[in-house]
């Protein structure tokens, strides 16, 4: 089993529906243990403005899913929660998520890349997953909380 740490994010549509019915299909997966949820937390939006507030979330799970078959478990419960993929760069979303640790897995492929290639410069991922990881590294990019003190944490509060 590897332990892995999910990032969840939503603005459309009742986030905190979207939030609660992800994690209870992440819950329901199989070969897959639910092990903890972060706090819900609410976060300016990350790129455009001119969009609502995300709720954001970490879940972590112990699973013995391959990490392909782990992402289209993902994308599949995306796709179920009405995700629509538009070409517009951190648009708005009824659900993402995003894969950001699994166990110590480097990985460059077309389809994933782990451990999350830009989560040292979001603190929506990072909040929430340091309430549940503790200090851990993150691949090469330093640990949770060395990312986390050059980040602005001040905008984000509890959903
Ligand atoms: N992919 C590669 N690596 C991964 C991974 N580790 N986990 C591929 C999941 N998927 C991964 O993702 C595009 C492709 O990335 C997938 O086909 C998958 O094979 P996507 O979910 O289809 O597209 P996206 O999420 O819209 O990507 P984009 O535009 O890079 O958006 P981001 O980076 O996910 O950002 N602000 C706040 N406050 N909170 C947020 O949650 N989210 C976004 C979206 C923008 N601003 C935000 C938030
Ligand atoms: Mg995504």
């Amino acid at each position: 089993m590897t332990r892995v740490y999910i990032a969840l994010g939503s603005n459309l549509r009742d986030p905190l529906y979207q939030c609660q019915r992800a994690i209870a299909a992440l819950a329901a997966l199989p070969e897959t243990t639910l092990i903890n949820t972060s706090s819900l937390y609410r976060t300016p939006p990350y790129g455009p403005q001119d969009q609502p507030d995300f709720l954001n979330a970490v879940v972590v799970l112990e699973t013995a899913l391959s990490p392909l078959a782990l992402l289209d478990h993902t994308q599949r419960i995306e796709l179920e929660q009405g995700r629509e993929r538009k070409d517009e760069r951190w648009g708005p979303r009824t659900l993402d998520l995003d894969l950001l640790l699994f166990g110590e897995q480097f990985m460059t492929s077309e389809r994933l890349i782990l451990p999350h290639y830009d989560m040292h410069n979001r603190a929506f991922m990072l909040v929430p997953l340091a309430e549940v990881a503790g200090d851990l590294p993150l691949g090469d990019k330093g640990s949770v909380a060395s990312c986390l003190a050059s980040l602005d944490t001040s905008t984000i509060t509890l959903w």
